[in-house]
Order: structure tokens, then sequence, then C-alpha cells
């Protein structure tokens, strides 16, 4: 069955907005999957530590019939082939490719959980979530996306302007 599933994707090394380009580049081409919508882009401060620089995410919405961990593995091959190495947790990446939600499923696995877990805390996920994601959309454990946005201020994010005619 195909499922719409939102992908978050971040970067703070190698020029980070083109390395989202070159992730959505590669998620169109993903097996069984079709790349529905991509986010604005936005800026921010690094959430964990400090000393690293600002972050460039988005999100982007698939329709897939790729089961969740194979969905999870095409990511982490698209992560490894953009120079990802596994570092310090939260420390600088040159692509993090995060599966936020899988349709209405609730996954408590060791390797994947959805929805992304600190989902409500970060306000990089889920502006970009809400720019992609149709109006009322209610996550699989019963929140509102909209409730999350009211209780997570913009502050802090920049949206970047369009810098290429795809987004
Ligand atoms: N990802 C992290 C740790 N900190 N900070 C921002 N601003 N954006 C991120 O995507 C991010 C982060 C680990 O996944
Ligand atoms: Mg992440
Ligand atoms: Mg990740």
């Amino acid at each position: 069955m195909t499922e719409r599933a939102y992908i978050g994707l971040g970067s703070n090394l190698a020029s980070p907005a083109d390395q989202l380009d070159q992730a959505l580049r590669s998620l169109a081409t993903l097996p069984a999957t079709r790349l529905a919508d991509v986010s604005s882009f936005y800026a921010s401060d690094p959430l964990g530590p400090a000393d690293q620089p600002r972050y460039v995410n988005a999100v982007a919405a698939l329709d897939t019939d790729l089961p969740p961990i194979d969905l999870l593995d095409a990511l982490q091959a698209i992560e490894h082939a953009q120079g990802r190495v596994r570092e310090r947790r939260w420390g600088a990446r040159t692509l993090d490719l995060d599966i936020i939600l899988y349709g209405d499923r609730l996954i408590d696995e060791p390797r994947l959980r959805v929805p992304h877990y600190h989902l409500q805390a970060r306000a990089f996920v889920l502006y970009p979530l809400a720019d992609v994601a149709p109006a009322g959309l209610r996550l699989a454990d019963g929140r509102f996306l909209s409730d999350l946005l009211a209780q997570c201020p913009f502050e802090g994010l920049e949206r970047l302007e369009a810098l290429s005619p795809q987004r």
C-alpha cells in the first residue's frame, strides 16, 4: 500500500543547502517512491553541542510503497553516499535524513521510532513539516500538528529564499 512519509533533511557541513538539493534529487529516484513535495529551507543554530556550524533543514513528502525499514535503509544509503560518518551524538553532519512520520504508523523498534523522537521540541522539523502537511494533520499518536506548532515558537528559524527553481 502506498503511504505518505515525511522525511526531515538536515545538514551543517560542506554547503548545507547543496547537500539538501543533492539529497532531494536522490529521494526523487528511490524505487517505488514519488517525491510529492518539498518545504522551504530553514537555517537555525545547532540544537545540542554549540561548537558546530548552523544547520539548514527541510522536510520532504514522499508517497512510497517501501516498508519503513526499507525506506530507512535507503535513507541511510543516501546519507552514506553524501559522506555521512557516524560521529558524536548531535554533532555536525553532511546529511541527516530522518523519517518524521510514516502514514498512520506508530513504530518503536531499536532502529526506528516514528513519530520522530522530540519532534515537538524542534521548530526546525515542525515548521517545514507544516509547509508540506495538510492543514489539520493529526499524528498517529493523536497529537495535532497545529497544537505542536502553537507550543513551539518559530523564533530562531530563518526561512531561506529559494535558490533553485525546484523549490
Ligand atoms: N540535528 C541534530 C542536532 N542538532 N540542530 C539543528 N538546528 N538542526 C538539526 O537538524 C539538528 C540539530 C541531530 O540530528
Ligand atoms: Mg536528526
Ligand atoms: Mg538521523
